[in-house]
């Protein structure tokens, strides 16, 4: 059984599509990429070639499996492994695969935004490994770290992969990092995946693919707004436009009026006018080194444990201990 909040998202989406849009600049939140069109095409972001996100943490849980899942285990009391936005599981499955096999006493728990997400993953695990304890949960990451704090029976591990961390600002990702570290107790730990500055075309080259699935997913907003809250925009009419700033780190998604024009939201009540080249900033993708990670991590009053890299370095899995 997946346990779902009802209040979700479409209050709060009409709420924040309103602000974006009557904003200056305008902008829009990048959670609403994922809907069952939005999760399709992340997935086949994530199987692009010049997406190495997925590949580097790919291969450092595929590498360090032992070293890694010793680090998690509690053989008195076994543990909770909770994964915060756990998507298809792809490369957890690789821990859960040796925490079952060598007789790990745990309960995987998976959290995700996306119903769809969280219901394939589910029914996929069961069949996949049959001994392993799910117990699935639909939420938002902050109103689900909330619920959390009940957890505190016996050792957590908290996981949340895949730089996802990197789709809010800094003070978010501090705040966010402060509560998680509020839920925890000192013998939980918290595990999470950090994509490394590198060679800034490299870095372009993962948003700005050439097939257009990054575009079709930037825009898949859009879409969401018309379909959901009886929106007129011209898709079509927009361009994805990517930046990365070297000095910061930050990588920035853009959708840009390729001519002037009005749109109407019923939802909101609104129409909206866009002159041409008029900009949506609607995703950050931040990139990180072990300064910023540690800054951070200070901020939020964690401390790093150890962390593992791929051998490019270009991502880096970090342990927290409060
Ligand atoms: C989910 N998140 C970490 C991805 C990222 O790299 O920022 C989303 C994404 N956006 C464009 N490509 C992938």
């Amino acid at each position: 059984m997946i346990k779902t909040n009802p209040n979700l998202l479409n209050t709060s989406f009409k709420k924040e599509v309103f602000e974006g849009l009557t904003s200056f600049p305008k902008h829009l939140s990048s959670k609403y990429f994922y809907d069952k069109k939005g999760d399709k095409l992340f997935q086949d972001i994530m199987a692009m070639p010049g997406y190495y996100l997925t590949d580097c943490e790919f291969q450092i849980l595929s590498t360090h499996t032992e070293t890694i899942g010793e680090l998690f285990r509690d053989r008195e009391n076994g543990l909770d492994l909770i994964e915060l936005g756990a998507g298809d599981g792809k490369k957890t499955k690789v821990l859960l695969k040796y925490m079952v096999e060598n007789n790990f006493n745990f309960t995987y728990k998976p959290i995700d935004i996306s119903e769809n997400a969280v219901e394939m993953l589910s029914s996929n695990l069961s069949e996949e490994m049959p001994r392993l304890t799910v117990d699935a949960e639909v939420g938002e990451y902050f109103e689900v770290l909330e619920r959390l704090k009940g957890f505190n029976k016996r050792k957590k591990v908290i996981m949340f992969l895949g730089s996802n961390i990197g789709n809010l600002k800094h003070p978010k990702a501090i705040d966010f990092l402060s509560k998680l570290k509020d839920a925890m107790l000192p013998e939980d730990l918290l595990f999470m995946g950090f994509d490394q500055k590198k060679n800034p075309q490299t870095i372009l080259n993962a948003y700005n693919d050439e097939t257009g699935i990054t575009a079709a997913f930037n825009k898949n907003v859009l879409t969401r707004i018309n379909r959901e809250l009886g929106g007129n925009f011209q898709v079509e009419k927009f361009k994805h436009w990517e930046m990365y700033d070297p000095e910061n780190g930050t990588a920035k998604s853009f959708l840009v009026a390729t001519e002037a024009m009005e749109v109407t939201v019923e939802a909101i009540n609104q129409t909206v006018n866009f002159d041409q080249w008029e900009t949506i900033h609607t995703e950050i993708s931040q990139k990180y080194d072990d300064k910023i990670v540690s800054w951070l991590a200070a901020e939020s009053g964690l401390e790093i444990e150890t962390s593992f890299t791929d051998e490019k370095e270009y991502y880096k899995n970090y342990l927290f201990r409060k």
